[in-house]
């Protein structure tokens, strides 16, 4: 559950997001809509809250990030609604409500999607003009966040947990699962960092620190929602429990066990407390965040 600073800077998220995504009068009505509807009105906000703290923790300015947080949050919306697509995990609900292909149909789910992804390097390209970022710097974010979204990063992590799980020897399962997380989840989590990072100047120390802080956070994150998806509640989630199992996936809980995967998950957290140790700014949002990963029902 977010509360408090987080939940506050959720809502802060949610109205940058309404004002920068296209309105739904706009025409072509029907994929500008479907855009609102898969980006607005729920999540966690993870990636945006924490591209902004990052960047205060360099010693920058949190309001420059505000275009890196819109696509970050637009990217992740993207890589949901595909996820969610009958061709991928074929789920009926998120964050609460019909997914986006249950209420709008597949093809206008997967251009949604496509429109989500475009769209958010249209914002970082904005980023000059909107935020003050020099255009260096907007070019290093942009290419971050390129590959950490593409087959190198997210979309690999995908595509090696659709195809791949099932046919890794035993040996490899935990080499295979590492890989997979790091990519699909991970990705996306150290690119905010990273980039938050980039825009608050950070040294390449400090951009070390947040890499690692954003390797034990992915990695803390994922094992706790594998954990979440064999014994959390549907309610809270907001989407269905028990899938990975019905699909036979490879998860933390299912190679190493319930309890040994909340061991594993708790120590990735601390790993993420102990880092902040190397910031120049005391980040008490990205303090929260570290204290939440493994603790969080939803
Ligand atoms: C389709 C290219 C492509 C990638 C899909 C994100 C992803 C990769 C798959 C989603 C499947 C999944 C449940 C992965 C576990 C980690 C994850 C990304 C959970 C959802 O993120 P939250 O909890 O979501 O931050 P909210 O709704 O809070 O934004």
């Amino acid at each position: 559950m977010t509360k408090g600073l987080l939940a506050e800077r959720a809502r802060e998220i949610e109205a940058l997001l309404d004002e920068v995504l296209p309105p739904a009068n706009a025409g072509p009505v029907p994929i500008h809509e479907a855009m609102r509807y898969a980006v607005l009105g729920g999540g966690k906000r993870l990636r945006a809250i924490m591209a902004v703290a990052a960047c205060e923790s360099v010693g920058g300015v949190g309001k420059q990030a505000l275009g890196l947080a819109a696509a970050m949050e637009m990217i992740h919306a993207y890589s949901l609604v595909h996820d969610d697509l009958p061709c991928m995990d074929d789920d009926d609900f998120r964050r609460g409500k019909p997914t986006v292909h249950r209420k709008y149909g597949e093809a206008v789910a997967v251009l949604v999607g496509d429109a989500l992804l475009t769209e958010a390097f249209a914002e970082l390209a904005r980023m000059p003009e909107k935020y003050g970022v020099d255009h260096h710097t907007t070019v290093a974010v942009m290419g971050e966040l390129a590959f950490a979204s593409g087959s190198h990063g997210m979309v690999g992590g995908q595509v090696a947990d659709i195809l791949g799980a099932q046919k890794a020897e035993a040996a490899d399962q935990a080499v295979l699962l590492h890989y997979i997380h790091s990519h699909k989840t991970g990705a996306l989590f150290k690119a905010a960092l990273r980039c938050g990072g980039l825009i608050g100047g950070a040294s390449p120390d400090q951009l070390g620190t947040l890499t690692e802080f954003g390797e034990h956070f992915g990695l803390a994150f994922q094992i706790t929602d594998d954990i979440l998806d064999e014994v959390g509640e549907a309610e809270a989630l907001g989407k269905a429990v028990g899938r990975d199992r019905e699909m036979g996936k490879l998860t933390y809980p299912s190679l190493f066990g319930l309890e040994k995967a909340r061991a594993m998950a708790q120590e990735s957290a601390a790993k993420c407390l102990a880092a902040l140790e190397g910031l120049p700014v005391r980040s008490q949002v990205l303090q929260e965040l570290a204290l939440m990963v493994a603790e969080r029902d939803h």
